[in-house]
């Protein structure tokens, strides 16, 4: 009987032990899971790739001033310009090339360079104290 008991107690940690072992693939299972961020995480790199190429870059326009002023971007950068400031400003090409209009608080304005050059452009209303270049290389 006190065998036969010990060998019911020993049956029972086994299954207890097998039943710890089951739970254990159960972290394993999650492993696949936990490599799909990973997929993710290569998707994003994926992304950032493309915009290497067609990159965009911001401008801010604040305090009457385009910042940065100077801005050197290879060909095929679409520059946005964001008025921050609560009076009205323009983003216009010296040589008509472009021109945003008048901007209203939050406003922007986009352009693509696709051909190598130097961009000088200016505000209408403030032309004197705000000018801006964009500079474009291949
Ligand atoms: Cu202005």
């Amino acid at each position: 009987m006190k065998a036969q008991r010990s060998i019911f107690t020993v049956f029972v940690l086994l299954a207890l032990v097998l039943a710890a072992c089951t739970t254990a693939p159960a972290p394993t299972t999650s492993v696949p899971v936990a490599a799909q961020p990973t997929a993710a995480t290569t998707e994003v790199a994926t992304a950032a790739q493309p915009a290497a190429g067609g990159a965009a870059v911001s401008v801010t326009i604040q305090n009457y001033a385009f910042d940065p002023g100077n801005l050197t971007v290879k060909t095929g950068t679409t520059v946005t310009w964001t008025n921050m400031d609560s009076v009205n400003h323009t983003v216009t090409s010296d040589t008509g090339l472009f021109d945003s209009g008048e901007l209203g608080k939050g406003g922007t304005f986009s352009y693509t360079f696709d051909k190598a050059g130097v961009y000088t452009y200016y505000c209408i209303p403030h032309h004197a104290r705000m000018q801006g270049t964009v500079t474009v290389t291949d």
